[in-house]
């Protein structure tokens, strides 16, 4: 060996290797990166007042508590934390839940802990003896672990720990993944790799990232996981798997996280051996009961079913002539003894309703308000569609006062291009959020009908469509993971600012550096409305191309169901483009609360983000910037992949504050998204200039290749489409 090679083998190669994984891990460890505290007088200022920390109690939560507080502290400190036997020092972090806690710490409380709710926390500065010290605590040791996060978070983005007096609580009570993981271990519309759950090895193997998955959710507050796809496999009810199952939700149990699994409507007969699934039938009833019963002794905290019911080729209660209700107070009978719920998913449509798939979901559940079991809670898309870039709120929000609806997003990003494109879908969320439904007057937002604060429901939820695979950095994109967290917080409190969010993802992510975190901030909220740009603009949707959604098609038109075309979406003809959803046409508008659908019935009160969502227009429309509708559209094309061009960028002077790999990442990805926005660009322009036969607008870049060329494009392998 040569002495180079010896020099090399000896000190470079561990160091690359150390590098590397180091660059890795930071990929892996999302949010909770606990890196040591750059700016050292914080650092000095947060280590005087934690001298150590003093645990309250012993369960398992406590114990999982105590570990990423000794953990998280001792990184970002620089120093070891040492774990106390009692306060009499001073400085002291204490933790533990209202049982615990002694009566000369109670009596520095108030009544704050009949503030909170079983989820909730304090963080407190309070004295004893004189001595300073702070408190975690809440009514359940759950609420201790979500205080412990939070006090973390506030060291991870440079808070002040002077004088805590920190009182939250969860607004929504289930809050929640679904996960759309297949058995085979593949994912629908997931684009981060493979399935985390390991069905074959489970239940004996209990991978690590089942352990960090928990931490992750339990740091931003998600309280439950739908293990399997919506599209189920009726195997999961099966002992074998339930066995399996169970393994998971003792994992996350101390984390706060309860299990639930979809159940397919046809379980009865595909396991059960019975000859029909009719929910009148008191067999398929009875195995129900028992099924639930199985599951309970297994799992004693099981959360309850999730169900796609007669949707997409589903099987459900319509199949035996029943109705939505029959077949969700069915579930939720056998559930009820046990305290779990149902979530009857609303998402439906078929070729019932050919003159607007929109109007569906609407039609058949609205009739049912106030029928549903009060273990049932109606899952709701948040659009009428289907998780679009953009669509205006579902209208069953606020259609439904008497049953609880929660809401379903979308967190891998099936429609806005997969897990290459950077899009920070809590802007998207908060849209959605804020829409007014004015169902009792002004004010009565999608919010607070989820909270369930309008209407009075003691039942709440919130769910994401999970965009968590088996990628080192779980999401795909590294800017993926800010969907995650964002979705969290969102779900912990839905009248949060996605701007918030964005700032205390990019410090525990990244870097406080203001150098970095401002533009970056900026980058992050701009780029929804860019994605909107370069694929649906003005109100447009469902053009992605047909079965994988990847990339633009929409001239698609030769399928067999007419909604399942692009072309029924866009109408794009001579006369103009856009579908008639206002009095004229469909009459979707109808169900909206009357001053909502005064202003998408009316063009001109139409948000012009709508427009084309609600109205065929003429291609010489006249905008209200005064260009055509032809010009405004193609200009916003070109604006969507300008805007994709000032992230690179942006990014690309970030070198400084980010690890080597996933800046490299980023840019990477980057120039993957910039590439597409063009081909969305170019691809839609050409395909609707047959319509409108006009020439593109000054400052719109002219198309490279031709129309043909887009349209022979075919992607058979195109992920997450199983
Ligand atoms: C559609 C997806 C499909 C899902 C369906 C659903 O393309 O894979 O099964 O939603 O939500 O958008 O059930």
């Amino acid at each position: 060996m040569s002495r180079l090679t010896y020099v090399f083998s000896l000190f470079l190669i561990p160091l690359l290797l150390f590098c590397i994984n180091s660059s890795a891990q930071a990929d892996y460890k999302l949010w909770l990166q606990y890196k040591k505290i750059q700016d050292s007088k914080l650092a000095s200022e947060y280590k005087s007042k934690i001298n150590g920390i003093f645990a309250l109690g012993n369960s398992a939560t406590i114990q999982a508590t105590s570990k990423e507080l000794q953990s998280g502290l001792s990184s970002l400190l620089d120093t070891k934390i040492q774990t106390q036997q009692d306060i009499n020092g001073e400085n002291t972090l204490v933790f533990g839940s209202k049982s615990s806690l002694n009566e000369d710490i109670i009596k520095n409380l108030k009544n704050e802990l009949d503030q909170v709710n079983n989820e909730g926390y304090l963080i407190k500065t309070f004295s004893l003896n004189n001595k300073n010290h702070i408190l975690i605590t809440g009514n359940t040791d759950i609420g201790v672990l979500y205080g412990v996060f939070n006090f973390l978070k506030l060291l991870q983005t440079n808070k002040s720990i002077e004088n805590l007096n920190i009182v939250d609580s969860p607004k929504i009570n289930v809050r929640m993944l679904n996960h759309w993981d297949n058995l085979n271990g593949t994912v629908e519309r997931g684009y981060a790799g493979s399935s985390l759950w390991n069905w074959q090895k489970l239940p004996d193997f209990i991978d690590q990232r089942y352990i960090d998955y928990a931490r992750a959710n339990a740091s931003i507050g998600i309280n439950g996981t739908v293990l399997n796809n919506v599209n189920a496999n009726a195997l999961i009810l099966t002992p074998q798997y339930l066995e399996k199952v169970e393994a998971l939700a003792n994992t996350f149990r101390p984390y706060g996280i309860k299990v639930y699994l979809t159940a397919r409507f046809s379980a009865p007969i595909e396991i059960g051996g019975l000859k029909t699934a009719d929910p009148y039938n008191a067999e398929v009833k009875n195995w129900w009961k028992e099924k639930a019963r199985e599951i309970y002794k297994r799992i004693p905290d099981f959360g309850g079913f999730l169900v796609k019911a007669n949707s997409e080729g589903q099987p459900g209660p319509q199949n035996y002539k029943r109705n939505h209700v029959d077949g969700a107070n069915m579930l939720a009978d056998a559930l009820a003894p046990f305290g779990g719920i149902v979530m009857w998913r609303a998402f439906v449509y078929s070729e019932h309703d050919v003159n607007d798939r929109a109007k569906q979901a609407y039609s058949e559940f609205v009739p049912y308000d106030g029928q549903f079991r009060d273990n049932v809670i109606v899952q709701v898309k948040n659009g009428a569609i289907d998780f679009q870039p953009r669509e205006p709120f579902h209208p069953m929000f606020g259609a439904m006062p008497k049953t609880p609806l929660m809401m379903e997003f979308q967190i891998t990003q099936e429609y806005l291009g997969f897990s290459s494109h950077l899009v920070y879908l809590p802007k998207l969320y908060q849209e959605v959020l804020e829409s007014d439904t004015y169902s009792k007057g002004k004010g009565s937002t999608v919010a607070k009908i989820i909270d369930g604060s309008l209407d009075n429901h003691k039942l709440t939820g919130i769910a994401g469509v999970a965009n968590i695979g088996s990628d080192i950095n779980w999401t795909g994109h590294p800017f993926a993971q800010a969907n995650w967290y964002g979705f969290g917080r969102l779900a912990w409190n839905p009248h949060l600012d996605s701007e918030t969010i964005a700032d205390e993802w990019l410090r525990m992510t990244f870097s406080n550096d203001e150098t970095f975190v401002n533009p970056i901030k900026e980058m992050m909220l701009k780029s929804r409305e860019a994605v909107v740009n370069y694929m649906t603009p003005f109100g447009l949707h469902h053009i992605m191309d047909t079965g994988h959604h990847y990339g633009p098609g929409p001239w698609v038109s030769n399928l067999s169901r007419p909604e399942w075309n692009p072309t029924y979406y866009h109408k794009a003809d001579k006369n103009g483009i856009g579908f008639d959803r206002s009095k004229t046409g469909s009459n979707a508008t109808a169900q909206y609360n009357q001053e909502v659908a005064q202003v998408f019935n009316d063009v001109k009160t139409c948000p012009e983000k709508d427009l084309l969502w609600f109205h065929h227009l003429s291609w010489d429309y006249k905008l209200k910037n005064g260009q055509t509708l032809w010009n405004g559209m193609a200009l916003k094309y070109q604006e969507g992949v300008d805007e994709v061009a000032t992230m690179q960028t942006t990014w690309k002077k970030m070198g400084n504050y980010v690890d080597k790999t996933r800046f490299k990442e980023v840019q990477m990805l980057l120039n993957i998204q910039y590439k597409e926005a063009k081909w969305w660009r170019d691809a839609c322009l050409l395909y609707f200039q047959q319509f409108s036969g006009k020439e593109l607008p000054k400052g719109v870049e002219k198309p490279t290749q031709t129309l043909e060329y887009f349209e022979s494009l075919k992607f058979p392998f195109a992920p997450g489409n199983n």
